[in-house]
Parts: C-alpha cells; structure tokens; sequence
C-alpha cells in the first residue's frame, strides 16, 4: 500500500546526488577589481513543519511576504526568534532520526527565506553573475526572480550558481528553501548540535569576461637551494606576478627564484596578483613542500611535530555563524598558547579561517564534511560510504574542500572526514584527491591498516600504546609501518582536564615516528541561555541527547581559556628549560622545527618562599632548532632570609609580532635552589576540660564529640576527614568504558556518604586525640581515622592518621580534611598558581605567593563538578586563619558544599550559601581523559594506605 500517490515536489531532498544546477568547485577567492555584493543581512523567513507543507509560489516574482518574520544571515533559524523557531538539538554519534537511508522523517522543519536586492550603481551591464553560498545546512533550493536554478546539499561546503542572465537592476529576489533533515545529514552526523540555516554568507559575484574563474597556486620549496618554484595554472590564462620577487610571468610557467620559505613558525607571504584579461585576483603565497619522506612527514626537509587542537567553529549565540573577528579571536588564542596546528573537525571551516592560518601560522589538516558515525549502532550496515549509489555526493564534497582551499599554504592534509566507517566511497575519495593534489598528504583516522592514507592516525590511543607505535611495535599493515604517526583526537577536554598531557608530550618528542596530536576540542559548545547560563545538550527538551558531551572545550564557551588550555600550553612550550637550580647553570633547548630564538629574550628571578627578591636579564643566543646551550646564572642574592630558594626563567617575547605584545610569556621554569624548611610546633600545655569544652592552646572543642569549635576567635564547623569529590566528567568517563569509571565506583561504593564513627575522646598529657573510623553504609572497607592536636599555646598542630581497612580495590577521590568557615571572601597562598591543578594537570601551576577571592578560585566548567584545587600549597590563609602544611597540601575553598557542587547541573544552580567550606587535602586522584579516552595513568591515582598528614593553624590578626 502506497500513502505517496505522486511524485512530490521535494524528491530532491532525500536523493542521495549532491545536486543539480550548481557550477563545478574552485578555488575561493575575493577579487580585486570584480564587483560583489554581499546578501548577508536580514532576510525574510518563514517555518514551515514539513519539506511540502507549503508550494513554491513564494518563490514567484511579487509575492507578498509581508507577513513573514524575519531572520539573519548568516544564522542558524533555531537559535534566533526566542524559540519561535524550533530548538538546536545535540546528539553525539546518533542520529535524531530513524536511519533509513536516504529517508528523512516528514516532520522536517523548512525555512523558506527571501531577500530582496537591487544591483549596485555601476554594477556592469556585460559578463556574467554567480551567487555564491558558502555554507547552508542542510538541503537548499534556489531561486532567482522567480526561475529555479537548482538545490544542493553539502552544508559546509560553497555551492555557486550562474545568475547574470535573471538579474535585473533593481527589485531582484532571491528565494531560498531549507530543509533541516536530507539525504546529506546522513553525511553529516558530526559530534555537534544539529542547526539547520544559511549559517554563512550568502554573496553575488560579476564575472567579468575575461575573468579567473579557478586557479592551483602551486609554490614549492627546495630546502637545500633556498628556492622557491612557483607555477600558477589558470583555467583562464593570464600574467602571475610577484614584485617582491621580481616575477611576472605567465600562467602555467613555473619560475625559480631565491625565496624565504613559508611555515607555521615563520609564515612568510608574498602578496601576488593573477592578472587575466577581465579580473585581477589577489594572491598570498607561502613557498613550502610538503613531503612523506624517510616515513616522516616532512615539511621543507624536516620533520614537523603537530601541537594542536580540534576546532569546530562555534560561537554561544549565533552557533556556527562565526563573524571574522570571532575566527581571528581562535587564531589568536592558539598563537599565544603555543598550539601550532588545527584539524578543522570535522569539516572545513569558513574560508576566512583558513587566511587567518596561512597569515598567522598554523598547520591545518583541512577535514570534509563527512561523518556517518550514526551506522555504527547497526553494526555499519548500509554505511554510505561502502554504498556506490552515495559515491557521487562523496566525491562532490571531497572536490568542493580541494578545490576550494588548494591556495593555503597552511593546508598540508587533507581528511576526508571522521568516524565514517570504512567503505569503497572512502577510497574514491583518496583517490580523487591524490590524483588533484599530489603536493599534501590524505588522513583518515578510520582507515588502521593505511589503504588510502598517508599517515597513520588514531583517537585517544593511551600513552602505552603511542609508545609502542613510536618504537614500530605496533604491527599493522606493511604500508602502515612504512608511515608516520598521530593522534587526530585525544586529551579529552570535558570538563576538569584533559589530564596526562604531558605524558603524552614526553612519548611524542621521545620517537621520531610520532608526530605529535590534535587534542579533542577546542571551544565547549555551550548555547548562551537566559536561566541556565550555558545550555547544553538535554537543555531544549530533545527527545535523544547526549548532555554535556558537547562541552569537552579547552576554553568555556565564551572563549575563557579553561585551565586544561593553560596545561597545554605549559606542556607544548617550545623552548625547554631544565637545570640544576643549586648548580647555578640552565639548559635552554630550542623545541621549535624551523625558528631559531631571536624572537625571545629571557629573563631569570630569585624567589625565597614565594617573594622575588632580584631579577635580571638572562643572555641566552639564538639558538637554531633543535640546538640547546647550557646559560650559567648569575651568583644567588646574598643575604636574604633563609628559606625555600628557586630561580624562575622565562621565555618572553622580545618585540611585539602579529600575535602577541612584547612580553608575553612563551616558556618558563622553576629550578628549586634550597628545600623550604617544615613547619614545627613544640608541645606545650596539654588539653584541659571544661563542663561543655576542651581547651588546646588557641582553640576550642566540644567536649563529648572532640569536634573543633574555635581557634582564637574564628569559628570552625565541621571538621573531618574528607574523601569525596563531585566527580568530574573523566571521572565518569564514557558509556563504552565499563570497568575503571571510578566516579561511578566511588558512588556505588557510599564515598560521597561516608560515616563517621567516633570511637574515643582522649585528654593526653600533650594533646587531645579523637578516634574514629569513616566508611560507608553497607560495606566493609573503612578509613580508621585519628585526629591528633597539640599546640605550643599559641600554633594548633594537627596530625591526620589514615589506616585503610578491608579489601580496597578502588582508588580514593581525595583525601585530606574539610571544614566550614563563617566568613571569608580574600585569599593568600604559597604555592602552586595562579590557577587550579590536580596531580596529572599541574605543568603549568607555579610556585609562587597569590592572592585571589574565595568566588575567583572557581573554575566555571559548564557542568558543575570538581575544580579550582591549588596544588603544592604551603601555606593559606582565609577568614582570619592561616594553615601551614607538613607537607604541602591542595587548597579548595567555596561557597557551597562538595555536595550542591555534586547535585548541580548547571551553574546558575551552585547558590553561594553563608559558609565557606574549605578542603585541605593531602591527595587528589589523578583526572586523566576518561570522558573519551584513558583514565589516569597509575602513578597519579590515590590509592587507599596508611598516612599521615599535619597542618598547623594560626590567626591571622
Ligand atoms: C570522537 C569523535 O571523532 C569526535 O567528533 C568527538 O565525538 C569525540 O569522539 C568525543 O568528544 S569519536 C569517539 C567514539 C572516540
């Protein structure tokens, strides 16, 4: 039985072709003389529930939209119009729909969007017009005047139609249909939010006769010469010139001259011009040769490590319509943190982006927009990539990336997408391309055994493993041992981390085969919202969701570095510092691949217990790559107080460049001189009793429980030892990964409901000791706990002793104690800041005294869970006490307890209430990259021993 008696007119939408109507790909480009007119802007726009629900009378000459609403483009209709206009949707691998390729559901939500245009003044009357989309998800249909002139798929990729011979010199309509859902959003099934729109700009070109309609920059680098070969071939021929360099030569004539190469580290460009009959194009050349050379992949003869991030272009409010200044904003802040390349995951980006790269240096895996994740839930069964009948649409979209973006130099991989499975679509992919473009490589992180690629690639593969790869250990294919290595994904940036980074970074420049990563992500893809802050996945009442899987950023949706973006930065820095601080000499290393140091100066302090008391200018010469010098520093300040000594060294800039002020800090480290000497506390007077209290020196305590009441005048509640944490999203880790997800075990084990046993109040002769054991209901482990306090009369010392009991086969999430404070808002320490680090996350905390604000110390990750813990502290003060820690302690203090923080969703739910609780911990499991990838390595896991820990309390006033 058939509902479908005819052939409708919207079959186009789950045809798995690309399209029809639209000319063929080339390159992307903003001439210099030929006329255009950008059609971004308010557009007229109306919702329509299904692909049919309305004719295509709207599309006519005259009609009368009058009662229409109105949208921006570039834009996402989803997120503008107050919800008036559906709501995003996020899903991770599934998709929102029955898979049934290519069939889409019929409630399809439809926007159909006008514009009304009149022609420039001077627009000229000869040659021809194109108007070009640059990105529309996902399934348009078009317009000019009332004629059709096709419909496309392809949401991030340009689509361009002839339109000179319907334009007319004023009152020009352009109409466009989207539909959200099509045969492409199978396609496109990308870890993001689903957001249908003309989501980048829409704009009229003149083509001139005579005009370049595309061109292939080809400009090589011969590293032993010093030359530079340059060739442009023009489909239109004409003059290629270069007055920096002396050449004007014709199109398809290759010349050599002496040039100075381009690279992400020195990204030297000559400004060109391709000068055909009717047009004048601009050019930005970057001489660079990318090669497979020696199983490396080499860029100008050397090997090149990859120190970089996942970006999918995302802003909280207007989604994937990025503005230039937003882009310039990413290059920037991956400059200044030291990353020096970008999967642009898992499509390619807008073609501003990609100037920006080549104009700032960046190496990019330029990646098309293709992800079919969703097939895995059906075992890959009718995977369009291993289906002929999607092949064309594939090689559409491969051609639309290549020929687009083939001009950046920055460009040095193609991907052909992600998480697609494997398939004979694939193949053809890498086939076309290769046969384009011989000049860069071909990623594709599904392909293990490297049939179609040139680089073997992998996703959050744990440090053991990469290792393995490193020393070709690993097997696999012939071809894939012949290859080099990297991570396309890891250091899962979910919330609190990504941990173990540094480990990473020690396996990478350990082996010449690996060749460095790309951390999974960039930016946490939070949606500006009125009650919750930022919205996340779940948060639009969809009916599939995968929460906040969709902010796993290394900075917060309005592009605050989180502390995980800090950590990389330390851990990527590209000059190592390293030395005997008590020896007096520093090992300055050049990590760089192709700058020498002369853009950096150096400088050195002297700190004793955290205050600089001397520093000075360190001349260190300009190291070439690779090449270290041992610098001796000068003679140590003498006469200073005596006390924990280190020398700090700091690589700056030493002008201003384009990314960053004169200054700014590249590198550093701490060389520690003398040990800092322990607090002590000599006994005094031992505890005596009152009816209600015992006294202990400055303190207070209740006589029936030994709970802590006062010391000198402040007021503490609560004191006892601690050993929950709100669990982080790594500590929770995956669905997929069953048996360490140690948040889940921690709760099913009672940690976050630990009792308190009290077994003993004893008045010794020098100190008042309270016995208790801690353990949760229904199990038999436990922590016999012993509080010890003894005071000099004026100092309160105490003592925590930890002995596990039982069979603990499980790590702790912290250990050490909490108690609450009725006020407290400024906060000093020694230690380790300015912000949070936890055992796997602290290269970039340093030594040093700070100062901050009880709401300041948190960290403000989008789903509420552990954070803002200052590592290796001295000592802290807050609310009129002092604490000194033998040894050093992590320091947390907030405004809410560990369990509000642990019950919020969102941060507009944390309620700062009248006590500020504070953690002194002695321990902190390791965060690790569970949320996707590996949890902490071993040596930073927290396991249950006996211990023993002291800290002395003083007042402050
Ligand atoms: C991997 C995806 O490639 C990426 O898009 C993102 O979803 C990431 O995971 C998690 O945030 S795929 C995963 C199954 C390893």
């Amino acid at each position: 039985m058939s509902f479908r008696t005819t052939a409708t007119s919207v079959d186009y939408v789950e045809d798995v072709s690309p399209g029809s109507g639209a000319l063929p790909p080339r390159a992307w480009y903003a001439s210099s003389d030929a006329q255009s007119l950008s059609l971004n802007g308010g557009w007229s726009f109306r919702l329509s529930p299904t692909a049919d629900a309305e004719d295509d009378s709207f599309a006519a000459e005259g009609y009368d939209a009058g009662g229409w609403a109105e949208v921006s483009v570039p834009g996402h209709w989803v997120l503008q119009g107050d919800g008036a206009f559906g709501s995003p949707i996020y899903t991770n691998h599934l998709y929102p729909f029955p898979v049934d390729p290519p069939r889409v559901p019929t409630e399809n939500p439809t926007g159909d969007h006008l514009r009304y245009f009149d022609l420039p003044e001077g627009w000229p009357a000869d040659g021809g017009a194109v108007v070009r989309f640059d990105g529309v998800e996902s399934c348009a249909r078009v317009w000019l005047n009332g004629t059709e002139i096709g419909e496309f798929k392809g949401s991030r990729l340009p689509h361009e139609f002839t339109v000179g011979h319907l334009l007319k010199p004023t009152d020009n309509v352009l109409a466009v249909r989207v539909h959200q859902w099509s045969a492409g959003s199978y396609l496109e099934d990308q870890d993001q939010w689903w957001l249908p729109g003309i989501f980048r700009d829409v704009t009229l070109l003149h083509r001139p006769v005579g005009s370049a309609v595309d061109f292939f920059v080809h400009a090589s680098y011969d590293h032993v010469g010093s030359l530079g070969t340059l060739r442009v071939d023009s489909d239109v021929d004409g003059r290629v010139l270069v007055p920096a360099l002396d050449i004007d030569v014709a199109t398809g004539e290759p010349v050599t001259v002496a040039v100075v190469p381009w690279t992400a580290e020195t990204p030297k460009l000559y400004d060109g011009e391709l000068v055909t009959a009717g047009e004048r194009v601009p050019l930005r050349i970057g001489f660079r040769t990318v090669a497979l050379e020696d199983g490396l992949l080499k860029v100008n003869g050397k090997a090149i490590l990859f120190k970089g991030v996942n970006r999918h272009e995302w802003h909280p409010v207007k989604g994937r319509a990025l503005d230039v200044e937003t882009m310039r904003e990413d290059v920037l802040l991956m400059k200044r943190h030291n990353i020096n390349a970008v999967r642009t995951s898992h499509y390619p980006p807008h073609p501003a982006f990609l100037d920006l790269c080549d104009e700032y240096g960046l190496w990019v895996i330029d990646e098309c927009d293709l992800e079919t994740h969703g097939f895995t839930e059906q075992n890959w069964r009718d995977n369009p990539v291993d289906d002929d009948r999607w092949t064309p649409a594939l090689l559409d979209r491969a051609a639309r990336m290549v020929e687009r973006d083939k001009n950046h130099p920055s460009v040095v991989i193609w991907s052909l997408g992600n998480e697609a499975g494997t398939g004979r679509g694939l193949t053809a992919m890498a086939e076309w391309i290769h046969g384009r473009d011989s000049s860069r490589l071909v990623h594709y992180e599904g392909d293990w055994n490297c049939r179609d690629t040139d680089i073997y690639s992998r996703m959050y593969a744990e440090h053991a493993e990469v290792e393995r790869i490193g020393q070709g250990l690993d097997g696999g294919t012939h071809k894939r041992r012949a290859l080099p290595f990297i991570q396309c994904e890891y250091g899962h940036a979910m919330g609190n981390g990504p941990g173990g980074l540094a480990d990473y970074q020690r396996v990478f420049e350990a082996y010449e085969r690996l060749q460095g990563g790309f951390i999974w992500e960039w930016i946490d893809h939070g949606v500006t919202h009125p009650k919750l802050g930022f919205a996340y996945g779940g948060d639009f009442g969809e009916e599939l969701h995968d929460g906040n899987f969709v902010c796993d950023g290394l900075i917060f949706p309005d592009r605050t570095p989180s502390p995980g973006l800090l950590e990389f930065k330390k851990v990527i820095e590209p000059v190592r510092i390293e030395g005997d601080g008590a020896g007096g000499t520093v090992r300055v290393r050049n990590a760089f691949d192709f700058a020498d140091l002369s853009s950096l100066s150096f400088e050195w302090s002297y700190q004793v217990d955290g205050k600089t008391v001397e520093h000075g200018p360190l001349p260190v010469p300009a190291l070439a790559p690779g090449e270290s010098a041992e610098v001796k520093l000068p003679q140590p300040p003498s006469g200073g107080p005596g006390g924990e000594a280190l020398w700090t060294v700091r690589a700056l800039l030493a002008e201003d460049t384009a990314w960053g002020k004169k200054d700014h800090q590249v590198a550093w480290a701490q060389l520690p001189v003398t040990e800092r000497p322990l607090p002590t506390v000599v006994p005094g007077d031992g505890p005596t009793a009152s009816e209600k209290l015992i006294y202990l020196g400055p303190a207070s305590f209740d006589v029936r429980t030994g709970a802590l009441k006062t010391i000198g005048g402040v007021d503490v509640t609560g004191l006892r030892l601690d050993v929950w944490r709100a669990p982080t999203d790594n500590d929770d880790g995956a669905s997929w990964q069953d048996d360490t997800r140690y948040g889940l075990l921690w709760r099913k084990y009672g940690f976050h409901r630990m009792q308190h046993r009290l077994d003993g109040v004893e008045l010794g002769e020098d100190a008042l000791t309270v016995r208790t054991r801690v353990a949760p209901a229904a199990w038999e482990i436990g922590l016999r706990t012993t509080y010890r306090w003894t005071s000099d009369g004026t100092r309160l010392k105490l003592t925590v002793s930890v002995d596990p009991e039982g069979d603990w086969t499980i790590p702790l999430p912290r250990l050490g104690i909490r108690f609450g404070l009725s006020s407290a808002d400024a906060v000093k320490w020694y230690g380790g800041g300015p912000g949070e680090g936890y055992p796997d996350t602290k290269s970039a905390s340093m030594l040093g005294r700070w100062h901050s604000t009880v709401d300041e110390l948190q960290t403000p990750y989008v789903r509420p869970q552990e954070n803002g813990a200052r590592p290796d502290v001295r000592w802290a003060e807050l609310g009129g006490l002092r604490v000194d820690g033998d040894p050093e302690f992590w320091f947390t203090a907030r405004r809410w307890t560990t369990e509000q923080l642990d019950a919020a969703e969102h941060l507009t739910d944390l309620r700062p209430g009248d006590t500020v609780w504070v953690n002194l911990d002695h321990g902190q499991m390791g965060i690790g990259s569970q949320s996707c990838g590996p949890g902490a390595l071993p040596q930073y896991h927290l396991l249950a021993e006996p211990t023993e820990f002291s800290f002395v309390f003083s007042t402050t006033e």
